[in-house]
């Protein structure tokens, strides 16, 4: 090693520390360790192994430093992030690119060297009086070609707590790499804190991602989704591993369908945030694989896919016994839980749809809190925040699929792809093929934004593969991977659009628990066991098929009405759509692929034909007959 770093080491590191750090031989990352502690300053390094003893020792330093409270229910602890800094920052989420390399305007993107030094003048002596912590993670299951290690250096031990419950151990993995320079680093540290405990210099978050280097800085700020490296930040990284090798990382769920006859059938699915992607891979009676993020690779027998986390890092709001039984318990019995930006009232949580009676004070994101307190501007403070969290472990749950670990990882029969519509999508449909499926349902989709980032909510925003926050390719490009993902494929997975947000009169149109219809139904149609009506913008299922499924899945009466009023195809909103999402890739994205301005085209054509034969609003009987 060269000397310089060693001499750093050696002095900031105590022997056993230092040995741990030696036992991984590889350059790279000595370098990288010593390099931040020269930079950040810390006062002591602790090297994480994946022993018991090194895990219970974040666990204990994260209630130690104050970071994490305890609660009544054993496990279970409440961190808060500060009333300015309860989601992701899109805004100061850049990538630092050398001169010359354009993502195009839909990503946020900085100077590589102005960026680096500003980001670096916000890391100096950031760790002073403080621990940092060294953490390794394993990407994807263990010892599978889906793999990738990961670095995290961190002084918040709740953020190295949480990637406990949300990774794969991977200082053994790491082992395994030798000298290999293919690794993931990540750089945290929550910079100054006030008297709560929380970034105090909120002005100065950033969260800078260097693409070619592989390495993420994220500097004063502590929400999970700014901090946690190896959730959105490492994807983004994911993205780009991907597109050099030819494989995917994606915004997704992965979940076992269970058809007839105990036939498994994979799903992953792409939702934006706050659009039922927990949910959907939750739903009863099926089995979960992942929530969040997942890597999808070729393999001689189709897609395959795994999970590139073990934990969930949730939305808690409207969490409730009816709609989520097994995340209900999961948090409310003993065990490992974090909870975040929830109330606290006597050790016990409270979350915005807490079917519980809700104290009128407690502890919240702002301070201590009771029923009508205002903000500096005068505006009440809810008792808890929206994007208020639950971190728990998969292994925690019921329904963990058995193959969640699998190094093959699964193999994807289906893909979904939902946001937030209250006015366009019917409920569900199917895509005529793959091409189809990926541009008028993955590169459309789109979501009224929700309060999983910054800014207002509500408001109708593009959203390709619910994917948009985190590509860090050219969109036409990453675009093109998809579309290139199943060439000569004989049979690719089915690509499905689901839509839970239709509103009509100010209500919605479908129930919380519809959607474990419409994913029954998909699986049905992956095996061709049902049959279905095609409509300009795709296939929707027969009034007679979804009565069926009702009746067996939700013990419920599907009447006829329910059906004109949820599939009815909404032509002017479908043109709409069709236009707004063509003007976005001829103006905004400079490298679209022609298929994709060829099939919104020939969508069009399809929806005016239809427009010609029976109007604006058409019902799915008349759809049926044609
Ligand atoms: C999301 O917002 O999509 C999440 C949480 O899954 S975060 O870690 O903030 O990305
Ligand atoms: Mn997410």
């Amino acid at each position: 090693m060269n000397d310089r770093y060693c001499d750093i080491l050696r002095d900031a590191l105590t022997p056993d520390n230092y040995q741990k750090l030696m036992d991984l031989p590889n350059p790279k990352l000595h370098k990288f360790v010593a390099e931040s502690i020269e930079l950040c300053k810390p006062e002591s390094v602790i090297i994480c192994t994946d022993s018991p003893d090194d895990i219970a020792r974040v666990r204990q330093l994260a209630i130690d430093n104050n970071e994490e409270t305890p609660l009544a229910i054993e496990g279970h602890t409440i961190h808060f992030d500060g009333p300015a800094d309860l989601a992701r920052d899109k805004d100061s989420t850049k990538y630092l690119l050398p001169p010359g390399v354009d993502l195009g305007s839909r990503l946020n993107s900085t100077d590589k060297q102005k960026g680096l030094e500003e980001i670096t003048g916000y890391l100096r002596n950031s760790m002073a009086g403080r621990i940092m912590l060294v953490r390794f993670f394993c990407l994807g299951p263990l010892n599978s070609e889906f793999s990738i290690s990961g670095v995290q250096l961190t002084d918040s031990a709740y953020v190295a707590h949480s990637e406990d419950l949300l990774y794969r151990p991977g200082y053994e993995q790491f082992k395994s790499i030798g000298n290999s320079s293919a690794f993931f680093r990540v750089l945290h540290s929550a910079g100054r804190l006030d008297e709560n405990n929380v970034s105090a210099d909120i002005h100065k978050r950033r969260v800078y991602i260097d693409l070619d280097d592989e390495i993420v800085y994220t500097v004063n700020t502590q929400y999970g989704g700014n901090t946690i490296g190896f959730k959105k930040l490492a994807l983004r990284l994911a993205i780009r591993k991907a597109d050099r090798e030819g494989w995917l990382a994606e915004h997704m769920f992965i979940m076992g369908v269970h058809g007839p006859k105990d036939r498994v059938t994979y799903f992953t699915g792409a939702f934006p945030s706050f659009c039922g992607k927990t949910s959907t891979s939750m739903i009863d009676g099926e089995t979960i694989v992942g929530d969040d993020i997942a890597y999808l690779r070729r393999s001689s027998d189709g897609i395959r896919t795994v999970n590139v986390e073990s934990g969930i890092f949730g939305v808690i709001k409207d969490v409730n016994p009816h709609d989520d039984p097994v995340i209900f318990k999961a948090i409310t019995t003993p065990g490992e839980v974090i909870f975040s930006n929830v109330l606290v009232n006597n050790g016990i949580p409270y979350w915005l749809g807490d079917p519980r009676t809700v104290p009128d004070r407690g502890v919240n994101y702002a301070g201590e809190w009771h029923a009508g307190k205002k903000d500096a501007d005068g505006k009440e403070i809810p008792f808890a925040h929206t994007n208020a969290r639950y971190t728990i472990r998969l292994s925690t749950l019921s329904n963990l699929d058995k193959n969640a670990d699998a190094p093959e990882g699964v193999p994807v029969g289906g893909i979904i792809y939902g946001g937030r519509d209250s006015d366009t999508w019917v409920p569900v449909q199917q895509s005529f093929d793959w091409t189809h499926g990926v541009i008028t349902m993955g590169a459309a989709l789109e979501s009224e934004t929700t309060a999983a980032t910054l800014g207002q909510a509500g408001v109708r925003s593009f959203q390709p593969m619910s994917n948009l926050d985190f590509v860090s390719l050219p969109l036409g490009r990453y675009v093109q991977n998809h579309l290139d993902f199943a060439d000569g494929m004989e049979t690719p997975p089915v690509i499905f659009a689901v839509n839970y947000f239709q509103v009509d009169d100010g209500s919605y149109l479908t129930g919380m628990t519809d959607k474990n219809v419409w994913i029954k139904w998909a699986e049905l149609r992956i095996h061709n066991d049902v049959d279905c009506i095609p409509t300009p913008t795709g296939c929707i299922p027969k009034y007679d098929d979804l009565k069926r499924l009702f009746k067996q899945v939700l013990n419920a009466d599907y009447t006829r009405d329910q059906y004109i009023r949820q599939f009815t195809l909404r032509v002017p909103e479908n043109l709409k759509k069709a236009g707004r999402i063509e003007e976005i890739y001829r103006t905004q994205v400079s490298d679209t692929p022609d298929i994709l301005f060829q099939v919104l085209e020939e969508q069009r054509n399809r929806l005016e034909e239809a427009r010609n034969a029976w109007g604006d609003y058409i019902s799915p009987f008349d759809l049926d007959k044609a």
